[in-house]
Formats: C-alpha cells, sequence, structure tokens
C-alpha cells in the first residue's frame, strides 16, 4: 500500500520516537510511506529548505495519491488536523487516528462520523501496530 503517513511538526516533536518507530514498522512489511520525513529526528534543528507553500503543494499532491492515510494524533497539530479533514472529505481516503490512551483528542475528531475514518487509542507499540494491521485487513 501507498501510506501517507501523518503527524506533529510545528505542532511539537515529543513523540518523533513513536512515529519512527511506526514508520519503519511500514516500511518493513513492504508498504511504501510518502512521508518518512514526519518520522525524521534531524527535523528538531532543519525543516528542510521547502517554503511553506511548496510543502502544502506537494502533501496535498500526496494525499491525493496514497492509499490510505495513517495519522499519531496524541499530539495536537494543525496541520495534522487538516490533513486528515481534506484525506476524508476532498481526497475519500480510508483515514486510521492511532492515539495513546488517555489523551483528551479534540471533538473534531472523535466526533466526526465519517464512515472512512477509525481512531485507535493505544497502549504501546505493539497495540498501534495491531491496530494497523486491523485497518488494513
Ligand atoms: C522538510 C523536511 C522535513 O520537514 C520539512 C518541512 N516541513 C514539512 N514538510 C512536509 N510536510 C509537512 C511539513 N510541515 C508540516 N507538514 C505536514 O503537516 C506533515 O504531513 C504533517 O503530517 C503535518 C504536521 O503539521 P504541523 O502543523 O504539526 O507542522
Amino acid at each position: 500500500m501507498i501510506i501517507y503517513f501523518a503527524g506533529s511538526i510545528r505542532g511539537g516533536r515529543d513523540l518523533q520516537t513513536h512515529y519512527a518507530a511506526l514508520v519503519t514498522h511500514l516500511k518493513h512489511a513492504g508498504h511504501v510511506v510518502l512521508t518518512e520525513h514526519v518520522a525524521s529526528g534531524a527535523l528538531e534543528t532543519d525543516e528542510g529548505d521547502q517554503s511553506d507553500a511548496e510543502i502544502y503543494a506537494q502533501d496535498i499532491e500526496w494525499l491525493d495519491a496514497c492509499d490510505i492515510v495513517i495519522a499519531e494524533v496524541t499530539v495536537p497539530s494543525l496541520g495534522v488536523g487538516y490533513e486528515i479533514g481534506y484525506a476524508l472529505h476532498q481526497a475519500h481516503k480510508p483515514v486510521l487516528c492511532l492515539c495513546q490512551q488517555n489523551t483528551n483528542l479534540s471533538a473534531m475528531i472523535m466526533g466526526n462520523p465519517h464512515p472512512n475514518l477509525q481512531i485507535r487509542f493505544y497502549r504501546d507499540m505493539a497495540d498501534a501496530q495491531r491496530a494497523i494491521e486491523r485497518f488494513m485487513n
């Protein structure tokens, strides 16, 4: 599958190592992850030299091109929220939102009844990986 992985960048990088573990898991399973940079440890200091307009255009192109979106939504991020809305309502893609247990997730995600949206709360990485496998099946 061609996967768009979404995770917080300017919203905060507290869970970057989780993003990296999830992206590694997806790639080991043979999938293509279009957005590997979201999981990069180097991003803390270096966001690259693309303008915001170029970033937006590239990410919209990838959202249109992917098969599914997997979003780690524990750290609140305007960009990730926007991507989820775009994927569901404009690009018509299935979206899995992964969230650590005991997170007070936004009502705009929790309350969205869209049939292509699944939200899974996880305890640990193994739990998150099982949620991904169930979503893909
Ligand atoms: C270059 C190399 C790594 O990062 C960059 C420049 N920044 C971004 N590049 C690509 N996608 C981005 C960048 N900043 C935000 N996004 C998209 O928005 C990602 O797909 C994330 O899922 C989401 C994060 O949004 P914020 O609001 O937390 O930044």
